[in-house]
């Protein structure tokens, strides 16, 4: 790994904020493009995620590893944004309840924003009803749901019914993702379609809308 991303994913994994916008700075002059080191902030949290089911770190270490990594992403937030593109639809999103993982969500935003959708984001642990009078307030073509615990991904299945109780589920297209979320879950839920990662969930929105 280049010495500039080396240093980034080092200081992600270590959870040291303040140097954090200086070494996406400098990995960025020297030349690596802002995907590469967006993916060196993933991987690093990747092995956060790994040293945490190992025992080697702790719900501290993992909270200020997950704050560095929301200050790159920041940074690297307007390289995100496409030049030239047409307005794209509205869409809402959220992490669901029980989840306070927002990382992935928020870069799926970011990424939605940079291909021309306006974003309305509802933020972590967002209960179904919630999700309800959003789309009511905000007539959106696109609802999206992120969850990273295996015991959230059920919060999906019921926000969905929640929208079909309330007779909304046909106006609005609902797409899902986060680690643990498969498409073989979305078929399951009736949700209209599944994203591995932000690049994809991008796509797929412009598909759904
Ligand atoms: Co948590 N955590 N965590 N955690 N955490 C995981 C998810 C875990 C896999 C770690 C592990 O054991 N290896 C594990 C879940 C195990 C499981 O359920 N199978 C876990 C656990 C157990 C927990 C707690 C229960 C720990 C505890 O308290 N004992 C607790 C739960 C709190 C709660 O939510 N109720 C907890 C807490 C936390 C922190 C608060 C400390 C922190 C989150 C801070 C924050 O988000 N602001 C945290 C972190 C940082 C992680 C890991 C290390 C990193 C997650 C991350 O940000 N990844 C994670 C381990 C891992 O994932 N390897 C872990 C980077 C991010 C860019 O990727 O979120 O996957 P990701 O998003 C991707 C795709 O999934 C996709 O696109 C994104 C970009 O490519 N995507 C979508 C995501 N949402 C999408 C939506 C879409 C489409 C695509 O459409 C709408």
């Amino acid at each position: 790994m280049e010495g500039n991303l080396e240093s980034l994913y080092q200081s992600v994994m270590d959870g040291e904020m303040p140097v954090i916008k200086e070494k996406v700075q400098a990995a960025l002059q020297s030349g690596n493009s802002p995907q590469v080191v967006l993916d060196t902030m993933i991987n690093a949290m990747g092995e956060v995620g790994r040293l945490f089911e190992a025992g080697e770190y702790f719900v501290p270490e993992m909270l200020i590893s997950a704050r560095s990594m929301q200050v790159g992403l920041e940074l690297l937030k307007p390289y995100l944004i496409q030049a030239d593109v047409k307005p794209s639809g509205v869409v809402v999103i959220g992490t669901v309840k029980g989840d306070m993982h927002d990382i992935g969500k928020n870069l799926v935003g970011m990424m939605l924003e940079g291909a021309g959708f306006q974003v309305i984001d509802l933020g972590v642990d967002v209960p179904p009803e919630k999700f309800v009078s959003a789309v009511q307030e905000y007539k959106p073509q696109l609802l999206g749901f992120s969850a990273l615990l295996t015991t959230t991904m059920e919060s999906m299945k019921t926000t969905i019914s929640a929208l079909t109780e309330a007779g909304l589920r046909s106006q609005v297209k609902v797409m899902i993702g986060g680690a643990p979320v498969t498409s073989a879950f979305a078929e399951q839920i009736k949700a209209d379609g599944y994203a591995p990662d932000a690049s994809q969930a991008v796509s797929l929105a412009k598909s759904l809308v």
